[in-house]
């Protein structure tokens, strides 16, 4: 990329890469040395000496690598992008990013878990976190957002019980990175403001198929002026371009150990091959006159909006099209805040979200170990900043001059605050009254409808899996009293949903009819979202002796946008008839069927007992996981004798052509939920 092509972000970032390759290696100090290999010893076979200046160097800085992880999200992967407007929203905020739709904003993405520590795996059932840096003209903002458009509790003061419940239980430090324990549904049913997030937790929401093929939410409501001083309030959306998509909980758990690093390799591996992900950035718009309009209220961060109810107006796109060089220096040191904001942006009275409003610089200054990690390279704007901070550990900033002080004479009262319409920000001018007390709005107290119209919303297969889920978290919990709590708890979210569960888990049945809610959100379903063969990966099982069509099917599924990998006996050139050459991406060992979202089985004339016992692993795991099965040539021999031919989503068409077109509208399908499975 030349200088010209690279965005301001880019450019800064520059300045502090460095790359080591064919350089002579020196001390920190800059001394040339050596040897690196040896310690400074007393004789050959003595004790190591105190002035040996480069070991004690090499072993401090070592010895200090780490940083405490996050307290929460320590697992996460991140992406430099770049934002775009699609048209000036001027009528509702005045956000200087916002306005331009020829300006990219250079962007800073961080993906992940919440649960789990930095070294756990990447599918655990978990909500994932969405935070997104916008590196703006007028100072970096945050928008720092999960993947469900609420949350399990409604007040700041309340989240470090929530993170204690879902952590691993303190005396055996297990079950890491899971929810299905007994201290997560504790809280779950004694405090049942958790309701509605635990329905979004429950789902196939929780176990996204890949951080590109899923929705983020700014969750709570934050207001929105514009440059004559209107107010509205706002809720922020991320919609995938390749819509939203899951795994099946079973795939999920499987590859937790396949391979633990699923979701970080997909988001890698797209940006390397150009698969850029992409995002359209909604938002709803609620006018500040019509706040009480609602039979929720706006500021409570375990209600959504109903999209039917206040449509999502896309106004831009987000790309991420860049790798980090540097995880630590950059996925680890990058600091958000949702108080990170820009003019033209403001927050709102909702208690979680002012709770939030304090964690987030405190929990960096322990993190980042001290006041400094603005100035870390991927935490610094690229507008200039300027005040009278100064010191602190790590320090980089050199200022200059006489005074750190307002208001001065000596440097004639600067650097001075900036005027609203000189760009300064300026809170919105509420007025608020009140007595101070602790406790919850009377408005906030209703926590069952929402979670009702999620479940409403679902399809049948999406119901099923939710009471799965529900089936499965509990059975892991101990304690007896717990489990019929949750039952009771979710019968008034559905009864016939508490009911399913309740057998599965040896809990006692709840009597009485569904709630009276009836209203439903389609655009909650997952079957509703778009639909698209693009960077599906599918494994091509061949062995040697496999047909010339073979290569004319991968080539066309290749241009269609599905990327292939070929899965054999042995690695190396699989040879074809008519002296056709294919490379093995993997053996039937180094790949697993967990990792694919199609199977093509391509056939092949070398074939013994051995690797067909192998195919029929991956063709039954496959199936079983509800996803696209084709077979050409042998390989539908090797099919028929599993009788998996002629199921749906299973494609066994002769000519190449009509095979390959049936192919890709089965994995554009991705799961064929109709397939009845067996055993
Ligand atoms: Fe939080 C990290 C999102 C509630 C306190 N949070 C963190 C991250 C995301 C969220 C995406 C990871 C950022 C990164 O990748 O570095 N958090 C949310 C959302 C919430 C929410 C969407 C509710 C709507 N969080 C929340 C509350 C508090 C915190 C109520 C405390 C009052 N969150 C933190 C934290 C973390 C954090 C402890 C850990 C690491 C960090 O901030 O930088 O301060």
């Amino acid at each position: 990329m030349s200088n010209e092509e690279k965005n301001d972000k880019q450019q800064q970032l520059d300045q502090f890469r460095a790359y080591d390759h064919g350089k002579k290696l020196t001390t920190n100090q800059g001394l040339k040395m050596a040897e690196d290999e040896f310690s400074l010893k007393a004789g050959e076979r003595g004790p190591t000496l105190m002035e040996d200046f480069h070991f004690r160097e090499k072993m401090t800085h070592f010895d200090h690598e780490r940083i405490p992880e996050r307290v929460v999200h320590a697992r996460g992967y991140a992406a430099h992008g770049e934002f775009q407007v699609y048209e000036s929203m001027k009528e509702y905020t005045k956000a200087g990013f916002l306005q331009d739709p020829s300006i990219k904003t250079p962007v800073f993405v961080r993906f992940s878990t919440v649960a789990g520590s930095k070294g756990s795996f990447d599918t655990a059932r978990d909500i994932r976190g969405f935070a997104t840096k916008f590196y703006t003209e007028e100072g970096n903002y945050d928008l720092v957002g999960n993947n469900a458009p609420v949350f399990f509790v409604q007040d700041g003061i309340k989240f470090p019980d929530f993170v204690h419940a879902v952590k691993p239980e303190p005396h055996n430090e297990m079950p890491q990175a899971q929810s299905a324990h007994d201290t997560f549904w504790d809280f779950v049913a004694n405090n049942q403001e958790t309701a509605h997030a635990v329905m979004w937790h429950i789902s196939d929401r929780a176990i996204p198929r890949s951080y590109r093929m899923m929705e983020g939410f700014g969750v709570h409501t934050f207001r929105f002026i514009n440059e004559q001083g209107k107010i509205s309030f706002v809720k922020f959306h991320w919609k995938p371009v390749l819509g939203v998509h899951s795994l099946v909980w079973d795939e999920a758990q499987k590859i937790g150990g396949k391979n633990p690093d699923f979701h970080r390799q997909d988001l890698y591996d797209s940006i390397e091959n150009g698969d850029y992900p992409e995002f359209e950035l909604g938002v709803q718009i609620i006018d500040e006159e019509d706040e009480f309009n609602f039979d929720f209220d706006i500021l409570d961060p375990t209600k959504l909006w109903p999209e039917e109810d206040v449509p999502v107006k896309l106004i831009g796109k987000m790309t991420l099209n860049r790798n980090v060089d540097n995880v630590f220096a950059e996925t680890e040191q990058v600091a958000f805040h949702p108080g990170h904001v820009v003019p033209g942006i403001d927050f709102s009275n909702d208690p979680l979200l002012q709770g939030r409003l304090f964690s987030y610089t405190d929990t960096q200054l322990i993190r980042l170990g001290g006041p400094n990690f603005h100035e870390l390279p991927i935490n610094r704007p690229v507008c200039p900043f300027h005040n009278n901070q100064r010191d602190g550990y790590g320090r980089q900033t050199i200022n200059q001059g006489q005074t750190s002080y307002y208001k001065n004479y000596l440097a004639n009262n600067t650097p001075t605050p900036a005027s609203p319409e000189e760009g300064g920000y300026e809170h919105v001018h509420e007025k608020v009254e009140g007595r101070k007390v602790r406790s919850r709005s009377e408005s906030f107290k209703e926590h069952f409808s929402q979670a009702t119209l999620f479940w409403n919303s679902m399809s049948e297969p999406e119901k099923q899996h939710i009471i799965d889920a529900f089936s499965f978290e509990l059975g892991k919990v101990q304690n007896k009293s717990i489990r019929q709590q949750i039952v009771d708890m979710f019968s008034n979210v559905s009864m016939s949903l508490a009911k399913e569960f309740a057998k599965n888990i040896g809990a006692d049945i709840p009597s009485g009819e569904d709630t009276l809610i009836t209203k439903s959100s389609p655009a909650l379903s997952q079957e509703n979202s778009i639909k698209t063969p693009a960077t599906r990966k599918t494994g091509v099982i061949l062995m040697d002796g496999f047909e010339e069509d073979v290569k004319r099917i991968i080539d066309s599924l290749n241009s269609e946008g599905v990327q292939t990998e070929i899965i054999s006996n042995r690695l190396g050139l699989k040879r074809g008839v008519n002296g056709i050459e294919l490379e093995a991406d993997h053996t039937f060992e180094t790949a697993d069927p967990v990792l694919f979202d199609a199977l093509y089985v391509a056939g092949g004339k070398d074939i013994n007992e051995a690797s067909l016992k192998k195919i029929q692993y991956y063709t039954d795991e496959t199936f079983a996981h509800y996803k696209t099965i084709g077979a050409t040539h042998e390989g539908k021999e090797w099919l028929d004798k599993h009788k998996l031919s002629g199921n749906s989503g299973v494609i066994t068409e002769d000519d190449w052509k009509v095979f390959t077109r049936q192919f890709i509208e089965a994995i554009t399908e991705h799961r064929h939920w109709s397939r009845k499975l067996t055993g």
